[in-house]
């Protein structure tokens, strides 16, 4: 796409100032992100991005997901007289007709209204979806975790549920089934018998160990059906990068809400730990310097303890321990079940990119599971 197009795109949006540069932003593995800047030093910059719609394909569904979270929270720190609330919560800004996201034709935007209202699902895959939100400036992401900003993420994680417990109108699952292990498994299952890429035959090692497994991995969908286990609004992809930090290092505000949903608290509790306490980036080949850090389990497991003492049940609470093991177990399926569809889900850099990242969550669930036993004594 051009700089000419990505401005005309910014053009759709009720923004204030003129754009000054449209540039790439961020490294996510899902949607395409962009700073755009504006020319005057009173206007907020912003950030642009075409959200990924073959992988959430209800973008209506998405933004009023997106609206209800950010207004309810607008709200409460208003009504808590914070000053700075657009750089506590994501603001995103409308176009002309009221909607938080843009549908561009295919042809960069002047496609007939013929086109659109056509409404073939073909057409509706061939346009693609931005949306704009306010850049929120002068923020630090922290690249190395420590104790302290894990007990911090722990209570901003586990604050953002609490705030979200008495959000009145309903959310929908923007990827129905999102963390549903029985889903993922028969996925890779499905995977498994198609063979598509031809890559089965290097990975018996890897599918050996997930089966030995797959069992008690499903737990939290048993506990689900026997009306032990509720679904509540969680945010779904707590990675420490996904929370902004101000200059003296007091958590700001928390991003990427795509997929804020209804969830087990697992999914924010478990997948936060599959990253921070993790030694090794999720890609790194080298295996044996994979280690479960201690400290930043037992740091982030007393922050979100106390920012969820209100609402957590007996049942949530003892089962943490298996969602830090559940959750590296059910990203090395979705790996694997990508690596053997031909890598049509996760952005690769190389061919084995998506292995060698099964290969390290897996590597990464064992040394957690060496562990389970001390942090189900450490939760008690
Ligand atoms: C995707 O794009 P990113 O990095 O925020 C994925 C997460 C995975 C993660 C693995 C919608 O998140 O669930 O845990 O990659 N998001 C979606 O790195 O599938
Ligand atoms: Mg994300």
């Amino acid at each position: 796409m051009t700089n000419e197009q990505l401005i005309d795109i910014v053009r759709k949006f009720r923004i204030e100032g003129s754009v000054a540069a449209v540039e790439p932003l961020g490294k996510g593995l899902i949607n395409d992100t962009f700073l755009v800047k504006t020319q005057e030093a009173d206007k907020w910059d912003y950030v642009l991005q075409r959200i990924n719609h073959h992988i959430f394909t209800d973008v209506e569904l998405l933004q009023h997901n997106i609206e209800a979270v950010t207004n309810h929270l607008r709200h409460i720190l208003q009504t808590a007289g914070i000053a700075d609330v657009n750089q506590r919560v994501l603001r995103f800004i409308p176009t002309s007709t009221g909607k938080t996201y843009y549908v561009c034709p295919p042809d960069g935007g002047t496609a007939s209204a013929k086109f659109l209202s056509e409404n073939s699902e073909k057409n509706k895959a061939d346009c693609s979806y931005w949306r704009i939100s306010i850049y929120i400036a002068d923020t630090l992401t922290i690249e190395e975790i420590t104790p302290q900003s894990s007990y911090d993420c722990g209570k901003a994680f586990g604050h953002f549920q609490e705030q979200l417990i008495d959000l009145k109108e309903p959310l929908g699952e923007t990827i129905p089934d999102f963390h549903n292990m029985e889903l993922r498994l028969s996925q890779l299952r499905q995977a498994v018998t198609n063979d598509a890429a031809g890559r089965l035959k290097e990975v018996s090692k890897e599918l050996e160990l997930i089966e030995a497994h797959a069992d008690e991995m499903c737990l939290a969908e048993r506990l689900h059906r026997q009306g032990l286990l509720p679904k509540r609004i969680c945010h779904c992809d707590t990675k420490v990068n996904n929370m902004l930090f101000d200059r003296n290092g007091n958590v700001l505000c928390i991003i990427d809400l795509d997929t804020v949903m209804p969830a087990y608290i697992f999914s924010d509790y478990g997948d936060f730990l599959r990253t921070a306490a993790n030694s090794q980036p999720e890609d790194s080949p080298d295996l044996d310097s994979i280690e479960f850090r201690w400290d930043i389990f037992e740091a982030f497991t007393h922050g979100y303890l106390e920012s969820t003492a209100s609402f957590l049940t007996p049942v949530e609470r003892k089962h943490l321990p298996f969602a830090v093991a559940l959750f590296p177990m059910m990203q090395a399926v979705r790996f694997l079940t990508d690596y053997l569809n031909g890598d049509t889900y996760y952005k690769i850099q190389y061919p084995e990119h998506n292995l060698v990242r099964t290969r390290n969550q897996l590597r990464y669930f064992q040394e957690v599971e060496a562990c389970r036993e001390r942090m189900s004594s450490l939760v008690k």
